[in-house]
């Protein structure tokens, strides 16, 4: 059983939280039509919504907030990522955005063209949105391990360089644009991908002329889990395996709210193509704002250069990665089913497991998401068919191949006593589970349903 890893820092200041008791929980999330998007925060006990945006930033974080500059071009934020981007991934070029999908906005539209396909381990929904809206075709082809939730594997979150390989082969390299390696594989369960697979679906792209880009949001934890499971990277440094890693793509899109542990940020890193740097500046002026702030203030620049350090320390990550292993310990004990073993920024319980009753249809997730809010004011969010939403071209409901509810932990937030009682949570839900019923939507809009749709339980 793993033992707690002790916060590697003291804490300086603290945020009061509230708690409910389960008939006013069902009130509120009734009057939130049954999305846990909709509740208000201040009626959230313990908050695993999500890991972006969520982190506590440190003391050199906030003494750089103070201390930002807020010019309106060439401010020295704007410098310091630099330097730091250069430092961390060895790329030339970095384009500050307001958050990844400003990032995905800008980057996507100018690699993808109409009708063709863009190959990845796993689209997360932002970024498979936003190679749908530049009128491509994203295709998911992750390795065969990431779906058999009760097995480990080093790393589930692998590109099938198989079928990688098959898939060229059948639609032609003439129709695909472009293969986006995520990292870690997010909606496969936070699941780390081997530099050796990265480098090798690397090498397939180069081969057929496709450009490569990862989707960094969590490069530090990815790099994590390289070093403790890849045979010769036990004795690099995560700094090491971050810079061999990105060497294999052309470019990288970037959520600074994950990793960089910062409230909003984002960025797009170019290795060392110029006239796409330039092309992305071009389109980030109109979309994002001026080249020296890509839609965010000064003090936020300062703050994400030095969460980018702060983010590949190793203490930290062992402290960080430590703390979710001994959450999906504890899980294991209880006889719950999650995604083995635990990712990087999640548990993702398996809610097809444990809700074998609910079809795809009506969201075993969501239902799972909804359960742990009136059990015991926690909230999570499904990761599943409830997320994955509706075929663009028939408007069918998509069945996905997993269905998760996902403890996203925050960074730096939350201590050992949180996850115990998310534990005791999870107990008693597993008592009752065959009696739990689905959902089914009553409102949802075109896109990125899950944020804003209205559902109801079914009876
Ligand atoms: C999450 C959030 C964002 C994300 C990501 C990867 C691999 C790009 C982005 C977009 C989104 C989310 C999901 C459920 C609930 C709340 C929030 N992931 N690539 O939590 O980045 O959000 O900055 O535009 O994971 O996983 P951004």
């Amino acid at each position: 059983m793993k033992k707690y890893v002790a916060e590697p820092f003291k804490i300086k200041m603290v945020e009061t939280i509230k708690m409910t008791t389960r008939e006013e929980r069902e009130e509120l999330l009734k009057k939130a039509n049954y999305n846990v998007f909709a509740l208000n925060s201040g009626d959230v006990y313990i908050d695993m919504l999500t890991d972006s945006g969520t982190g506590a930033m440190s003391d050199k974080q906030w003494a750089g907030m103070m201390t930002g500059d807020e010019a309106y071009a060439g401010a020295r934020g704007f410098f310091e990522l630099e330097d730091a981007v250069h430092e961390i991934f060895d790329y030339k070029f970095v384009q500050p955005v307001h958050q990844g999908r400003g990032a995905e906005k800008v980057l996507f539209p100018l690699i993808v063209k109409k009708g063709h396909y863009v190959i990845s381990n796993m689209f997360f929904d932002t970024t498979r949105a936003h190679v749908e809206l530049a009128g491509g075709k994203a295709m998911d082809l992750v390795c065969p391990e990431a779906l058999d939730t009760k097995t480990y594997a080093d790393f589930k979150g692998n590109m099938d360089l198989e079928k990688m390989k098959e898939f060229i082969e059948e639609v032609g390299k003439e129709n695909i644009d472009a293969v986006v390696m995520t990292l870690t594989n997010n909606s496969a369960g936070g699941q780390p991908v081997s530099v050796a697979n990265v480098k090798a679906a690397s090498e397939i792209a180069k081969a057929n002329g496709l450009k490569v880009i990862i989707d960094a949001a969590r490069y530090a934890e990815n790099s994590y889990f390289v070093k403790q499971r890849e045979k010769g990277y036990e004795n690099k440094s995560i700094s090491e395996i971050v810079k061999e890693t990105f060497s294999y793509a052309d470019a990288f899109t970037m959520s600074a709210k994950k990793d960089a542990i910062v409230n909003m940020g984002g960025a797009i890193g170019v290795k060392d193509d110029e006239e796409l740097f330039k092309a992305v500046k071009g389109m980030t002026i109109p979309y994002e704002g001026f080249v020296t702030y890509g839609g965010l203030a000064g003090r936020d620049l300062s703050a994400l250069a030095i969460g980018l350090k702060e983010g590949i320390n190793e203490d930290y990550l062992y402290y960080r990665i430590g703390q979710i292993e001994y959450l999906g310990d504890k899980l294991k004990e209880a006889g719950i089913p999650f995604q083995y073993p635990v990712g990087g920024h999640a548990v993702f319980l398996d809610a097809k497991a444990l809700l074998p009753h609910i079809p795809y249809y009506e969201f075993p997730g969501q239902a799972l998401a909804c359960e742990m809010y009136l059990e015991a004011g926690v909230r999570c969010c499904d990761i599943g068919s409830y997320l994955l939403g509706v075929d663009p071209e028939t408007g069918e409901q998509l069945e996905s191949k997993m269905e998760f509810t996902r403890l996203a932990v925050p960074r730096r937030v939350y201590t050992q006593a949180h996850f115990d009682v998310i534990v005791e949570a999870l107990k008693e839900i597993k008592k009752r589970a065959s009696e739990m019923k689905g959902y089914r939507i009553t409102w949802e809009p075109k896109v990125l349903r899950h944020f804003t749709a209205k559902l109801e339980p079914l009876k």
